[in-house]
């Protein structure tokens, strides 16, 4: 599984501060501790606060390039600030996130071919996030056909199905691992899935348990990359075990250790 690190975001009360007193030290830090703990690329979002967006996404991704050249996801809602993010970023990003009405996708697209990056498409669209299944297929293959006309391979694009907290939506769960199943229906190559894995336990008070179930759940429902805490041991376990059960790994008595060497390069 790609593996997506979920911290360097302005929700968490470090990294806002880090930004808005311009301290790069706090950014640095978790940009290695991430990589280290299996990462293979850094989601990247100045959070709500951020007074100016464009120019605290201008520092970050400038303090993270200091330490390292691994792929950023950028995580923002503005063209503005993707744009520039993907400029500073260099080749190989992604674009975190569109959504799946067709004027985002008109936008987005050409965004990601001219930056040679990748697409994260959200089964969201003008009406909201879909009741079911069905329904984040519909969107999702309104973002692969999009890819298709536009030359975006589609192995480019990356659908994410939308999760959202169990505790304030229970039938959300299952629905998301059956848009994972379909999607990969949709095209071929098939597009890539994602999710952002911990919202799913936002607000519960058993978040590291809900968390790694549930990305096993998804893992043998087929996704290929998540946005998670790669800082938590245990969820990275079960990832790595969950992996090898899939039959992605060579099984080895000590498979957590070999799978962190490997990932280590
Ligand atoms: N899809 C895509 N991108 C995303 C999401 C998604 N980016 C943002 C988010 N969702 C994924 N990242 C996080 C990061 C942190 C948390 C959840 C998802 C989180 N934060 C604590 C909380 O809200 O309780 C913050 C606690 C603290 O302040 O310490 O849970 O779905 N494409």
């Amino acid at each position: 599984m790609y593996a997506i690190g979920e911290r360097i975001n302005g929700m968490f009360r470090a990294v806002a501060a880090a930004i808005k007193e311009q301290n790069p030290e706090p950014i640095q830090g978790l940009a290695r501790e991430q990589l280290k703990a299996g990462a293979q690329a850094l989601d990247v979002n100045v959070g709500p606060a951020a007074a100016e967006p464009l120019a605290a996404m201008e520092w970050l991704v400038k303090a993270i390039r200091e330490v390292t050249d691994a792929p950023l996801a950028i995580d923002t809602t503005k063209p503005e600030v993707m744009r520039r993010g993907l400029e500073l970023s260099g080749p190989g990003a992604i674009i975190n996130s569109a959504k799946g009405q067709q004027e985002q996708l008109d936008v987005y697209v050409p965004m990601a071919i001219e930056y040679e990056a990748s697409l994260i498409a959200l089964t969201i669209d003008e009406n909201g996030i879909p009741r079911d299944a069905n329904g984040r297929s519909e969107i999702a293959l309104r973002a692969v056909a999009a890819a298709m006309e536009k030359g975006l391979p589609t192995d480019r694009l990356m659908i994410d199905a939308v999760i959202l907290p169990v505790n304030v939506t229970q039938p959300t769960p299952g629905h998301v691992l059956e848009a994972i199943r379909s999607v990969k229906l949709l095209s071929d190559p098939p597009p890539k899935t994602v999710l952002g894995l911990s919202n799913v336990s936002q607000g519960t008070t058993q978040r590291e348990l809900i968390n790694r179930t549930y990305l096993v759940m998804a893992l043998a429902a087929g996704m290929d990359a998540a946005i998670v805490d790669v800082l938590d041991t245990e969820l990275m376990d079960a990832m790595i075990t969950a992996e090898l059960l899939m039959n992605r790994a060579v099984y080895a008595d000590d498979f957590l250790k070999a799978y962190r060497a490997s990932a280590a390069g």
